[in-house]
């Protein structure tokens, strides 16, 4: 009988920069999953990728002074790349897509024209807010605060040309969709997409773009490309060979489980499923939207440039007390607030203390009391029970949270066997035993129970530490048959397991999980995030003083200020001067200020500087900005801003 079939993806992550621990969770999660249903005897197929076209991409590239294909193909392949990421946190994907190959390409421009020929796209003109960084156009109505409302930053008017998606047309049987089973979870996002998108009223989707180049062309339009969300949705089906011949796996294990971030639960529940209506194909099994890991409340994220980075932590902690922390600590689907102290009092208690020396004392035990192999003569007793009753229990009990996908809950379960067993060996004091040679027999038990205890922790941690795991089965001399699910003892079952009942021989093996100096391991921390100072720049040859004061540089007062349109940097300021008129300067400070920030406040302009144009618009001098430079030549740029008392147009001397 063939297997059955389980498909599971994680978002394909934009490789704009380098991934940070928020998306090593969710791998790390998603492999967790996929590592379980395989253990259950699945035939599992895991996705993850990376989302490469698109405008962000584009602009980062220009940045960079490469082409964006250059620019992808480096953090995506290059050394401490996203897939040196995954190979270090060992992550058993099947599959890897990149949207730029060209199998997927392809296969996009059929899909688009598919829709395109059914009627469901159609060419229009866009008129519309626009957020840069999210690459989404809003309407009015789903502003937040006149701003974006996934990334809370400004928006800008933007109008083009373009195809749409009859979204519209989808907004019934997408609210049935939500409404029914278990499609959305968690349940709380339900009520969120319906009260906040769907009631409202769906509005056609603007699908093209012809702003940009970087993306799939509309092949029967040239000088469209496809959104970039349509062309990262479809990575799912196209990477089992959906409308392309480089796979040939769709019939077999569509459809998936899309585990996301709550962000981008909106795409994946509503714009997701309709446009698989649209082709006629089968929607996902489920949508599951966990929480954001943030830093003292806020999200982390490449842009806000506060992320913590998960080689740094991999390389300190071991990628297995890493996988551990994320999905013990956090509850899979709501936030959780990162720091560095949880992190190390996790691997202390759980891993170092509650599990670590439940192995390393059993074994040191078997070692002692029988030369490394328990016999298999053995004598029950009373403290038995609790605990092989608990053994029995357990796996029944893990599974049902794991196949919630409640990780953390999972472990649960797995955390009270293991205290159960450290208790036991309070209770049952295998030290006395040994003393008295007419107790062999029930000191056997005991060690037996415990290793017993021990290996079907094994077994269920597994998904989350597979490499200690391994390591752990050495120990306790577990051979291969004796790891695996069907291994388990159940619930319904009176003996404990084969593995109970024949000698056991263990071996003594490296300590799996030595306990950290939390105030030093922070200490230590402390310090990699400390900037180091760069050396001072030389002063610069002499300026004679007559030189100096042919530079006119005055107070002038901030009446207004906007970001420039297709710029990432510039911000484009209205001055007071004190001359009567108004000054236009641009200032590509964008990167450290809002608008809204600045506008009233005073600073310092150098006035008599040639006319410049930038980004299509003329700057009359410029902003005066302290220059912070770190060591790798990043600069942070600290607008010069005076006290209120100083009057507009007062000259510097
Ligand atoms: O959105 N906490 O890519 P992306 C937890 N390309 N998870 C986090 C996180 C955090 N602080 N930050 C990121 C995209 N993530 C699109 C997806 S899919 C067809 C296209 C995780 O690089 C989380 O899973 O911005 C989130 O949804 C994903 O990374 C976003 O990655």
């Amino acid at each position: 009988m063939s297997k059955e079939t389980f498909f599971i993806t994680t978002p394909i992550y934009y490789p704009s920069d380098k991934l940070h621990i928020g998306h090593t969770y969710c791998t790390v999660a998603t492999d967790a999953i996929a590592r379980y249903k395989r253990l259950r005897g699945f035939d599992v197929m895991f996705l993850t990728g990376t989302d490469e076209h698109g405008q962000k991409i584009e602009e980062k590239a220009k940045e960079a002074g490469v082409t964006p294909q250059a620019f992808v193909d480096k953090i995506v392949e290059g050394p401490g790349g996203i897939l040196d990421l995954w190979k270090l946190m060992n992550i058993s994907n099947d599959r890897f897509i990149r949207t730029t190959y060209d199998y997927h390409v392809a296969a996009i421009q059929r899909i688009f024209r598919k829709m395109y020929d059914n009627g469901d796209i159609y060419k229009g003109a866009y008129k519309g807010k626009y957020c840069t960084p999210c690459e989404s156009f809003w309407t009015e109505s789903q502003l937040v605060n006149g701003c974006c409302p996934d990334c809370g930053r400004p928006v800008h008017d933007a109008e083009e040309e373009a195809y749409f998606f009859r979204l519209s047309k989808y907004a019934k049987p997408v609210q049935e969709l939500l409404e029914s089973g278990t499609f959305l979870e968690p349940a709380s996002r339900v009520n969120e997409m319906i009260n906040n998108f769907i009631k409202p009223g769906l509005e056609d989707l603007c699908v093209s773009r012809t702003s940009f180049k970087w993306g799939v062309p509309v092949d029967f339009d040239p000088g469209h490309v496809v959104y970039v969300w349509v062309d990262a949705l479809f990575n799912y089906a196209t990477a089992l060979g959906y409308m392309n011949d480089r796979y040939h796996d769709y019939e077999k294990y569509w459809p998936p489980v899309n585990i996301v971030g709550k962000e981008i639960v909106r795409f994946h529940s509503i714009i997701w499923p309709a446009m698989l209506m649209s082709v006629g194909e089968p929607i996902p099994k489920k949508v599951y939207g966990h929480g954001w890991l943030v830093i003292d409340g806020g999200k982390m994220s490449k842009s806000k440039g506060n992320v913590v980075d998960p080689y740094l932590l991999a390389e300190k902690f071991g990628v297995d007390a890493l996988r551990f922390f994320l999905l013990r600590t956090f509850p899979f689907g709501s936030d959780g607030n990162f720091s560095n102290e949880l992190l190390i009092n996790t691997i202390n208690s759980d891993l170092a203390n509650a599990f670590g020396n439940l192995v390393s004392r059993t074994v040191a035990m078997v070692e002692k009391y029988f030369g490394g192999t328990v016999p298999a003569e053995r004598e029950a007793g009373a403290p038995d029970d609790e605990l092989l009753s608990l053994i029995r229990e357990t796996p029944e009990r893990y599974a049902k949270q794991m196949d919630a996908f409640q990780l953390h809950l999972g472990l649960e379960e797995v955390f009270r066997l293991i205290a159960r067993a450290n208790k036991y060996i309070d209770e049952t004091t295998p030290w006395i035993l040994a003393k008295d040679e007419t107790k062999k027999a029930r000191l056997a038990a005991v060690m037996a129970n415990l290793l017993e205890a021990i290996r079907v922790t094994l077994i269920l941690l597994t998904p989350f530490i597979p490499d200690t795991c391994a390591k752990a089965f050495e120990q306790i001399g577990a051979a291969e048959s004796e790891r695996t699910w069907d291994s388990l003892p159940v619930a319904s079952g009176n003996t404990v397991s084969a593995y109970g009942g024949h000698e056991i021989t263990v071996h003594r093996g490296e300590t799996l999980f030595p306990r950290i100096d939390t105030a030093k391991m922070l200490e230590e921390l402390e310090a990699l995030h400390k900037p180091a100072t760069p050396p001072a720049k030389p002063v610069l040859p002499d300026v004679t003083i007559d030189e100096f004061a042919k530079c006119d540089m005055r107070v002038v007062k901030i009446l207004s200020c906007e970001a420039v349109k297709k710029s990432e940097k510039l911000l484009k300021f209205t001055l007071d001067d004190g001359s009567g008129a108004e000054r236009t300067i641009l200032s590509g400070i964008h990167k450290f200020y809002e608008p809204e920030q600045l506008v009233g406040k005073k600073a310092v302009a150098i006035l008599n500087l040639p006319p410049r144009k930038m980004m299509g618009q003329e700057s009359n001098g410029m902003l005066l900005s302290a220059v912070k430079e770190d060591t790798k030549g990043n600069e942070e740029l600290h607008l010069m801003i005076v006290s209120d008392d100083v009057p507009v147009g007062a000259q510097l001397c």
